[in-house]
């Protein structure tokens, strides 16, 4: 951190010694496994710099917006519509969930076989470790997983600060309109709290700036299908992360400067890794900030993760919301957009297993790893037709069940490595 800024961490209540301790362990893990990276793209620096800041400057800024009377609204889930977060001039902000902290504290509240994505978001706050969701104004949850719901009722009684949208099971007509009237009624509470209506030419403005950041994310994407890919798996999952709580403006400017870069290293044949390195697709539970440990683990094996068929991935960007008329136009689309993302909440979910086998013809991976958190039922459970469709098309599977711990390194480790020779010979495991 380039500043000081225990003064402002302390009038957010955080635990100022327990805080510094997380901030040296994330600052030694990211210089072992980012910054120790060969022939990054120069313009990686920025993300580094924001990802040193992550803490300080945007919180900085979090607080001065709120100062100048916006709204700041934390989210778990990319069902959430940014746009109307955006329209009433409110700032949105994935909150903390990615790492293995709080444990013991949120263990109090929450039964030990739960995901380390929940048992993540719980820990931080209990253990006074996320200036995030002290500067939210309103956090969004979603009736996604069981376990999630559940957790958000708990949230709630600890922060005062949770609103919670129903999400359905089944994508059928009526769970299509149910959608449709959750995001109204979102809209209605974000003009309650903000005393701002959603106007049309606000939510146009809105829609330009969110689409034309999943329009970066997808050259980003486009970016990794080539061989020798011009990036890291671990720096693209990074911006992947910060695209969650960055300046959406700042942030999609300085993603495009990185994909012009990455498009010339394409013209020059420049890669990452040498051309034929096996290239590994991810499909599973989403990898919240700071959560590299697969990723990792592949790259330093030998092979390259070229996408991700995740939220912390393509299931955030790939489709857009496009032009509307009218509010109600724009709020039908909203609806429809996010009800398109396969999350494996819902059942059936057969387009996830369609999306897994298009991304890896798109970007020519080699192999699948399926990655579920423990305790992830959904994710878990889906990898059972996950293996079927993807073998069925001819490609090696890998099912990984982790968490955030560090303790199994090495098993997976043995694993991956084991994985990246039966792609090298290009059969099915
Ligand atoms: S749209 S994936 S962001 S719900 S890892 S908490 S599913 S037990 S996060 Fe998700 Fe929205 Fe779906 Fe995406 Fe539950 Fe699994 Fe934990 Fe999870």
């Amino acid at each position: 951190m380039s500043e000081d800024y225990r003064e402002m961490w302390g009038s957010l209540g955080l635990n100022l010694e327990a805080h510094q301790g997380l901030l040296a362990v994330l600052s030694d893990a990211y210089q072992g496994i980012y910054l120790s990276q060969e022939n990054r793209p120069a313009a990686m620096q920025y993300f580094d710099f924001v990802v040193s800041e992550v803490h300080g400057l945007r919180i900085v800024e979090l607080l001065k917006a709120k100062s100048e009377g916006k709204l700041v609204v934390g989210t778990f889930c990319v069902y959430v519509p940014e746009e109307l977060i955006l329209a009433v001039d409110g700032v949105s902000i994935g909150l903390c969930a990615g790492a293995d902290v709080g444990t013991e504290e949120a263990e109090k509240f929450m039964p030990r076989n739960t995901c380390a994505l929940i048992k993540g978001f719980m820990g931080f706050k209990l253990a006074g470790l996320c200036p995030y969701v002290e500067s939210a104004d309103l956090i969004i949850g979603e009736t996604t997983c069981d376990g999630k719901k559940k957790a958000y009722e708990i949230f709630d009684e600890i922060t005062k600060k949770v609103y919670v949208m129903e999400l359905p099971n089944k994508k059928s007509d009526d769970g299509r309109l149910l959608w449709r009237h959750e995001i109204e009624r979102l809209a209605e509470k974000l003009t309650a709290v903000t005393g701002k209506e959603i106007a049309l030419d606000r939510l146009k403005e809105a829609s330009r700036v969110v689409d034309a950041k999943r329009r970066a994310l997808q050259r980003l994407s486009d970016a990794r299908a080539h061989d020798p890919a011009p990036i890291s798996g671990l720096d693209a999952l990074l911006i992947n992360q910060i695209s969650f709580y960055d300046d959406p403006i700042r942030f999609t400017g300085k993603l495009n400067e990185l994909c012009d870069e990455l498009d010339e290293r394409v013209r020059r044949g420049v890669g990452v890794a040498p051309k034929g390195t096996p290239r590994l697709l991810i499909s599973g539970s989403p990898m919240a900030i700071p959560n590299w440990k697969l990723h990792s683990i592949i790259e330093q094996s030998g092979g390259i993760v070229v996408g991700e068929e995740a939220c912390v991935g393509e299931r955030n960007f790939r489709d857009l919301l496009g032009d509307f008329s009218t509010v109600d136009e724009a709020i039908g689309k909203m609806a429809d957009r996010s009800i398109g993302i396969n999350c494996a909440c819902f059942t059936p979910n057969d387009g996830r297993l369609a999306d897994i086998n298009d991304m890896s013809q798109r970007l020519h991976s080699q192999g699948v790893v399926h990655y579920a958190l423990q305790f992830c039922t959904p994710y878990l459970v889906e990898a059972h037709g996950a293996k079927n469709s993807v073998e069925a098309a001819g490609l090696p599977f890998l099912r990984i069940e982790t968490d955030y711990s560090m303790e199994d390194v090495g098993q997976l480790k043995t694993r991956v490595e084991a994985f990246l020779e039966i792609v090298r010979q290009g059969r099915p495991s």
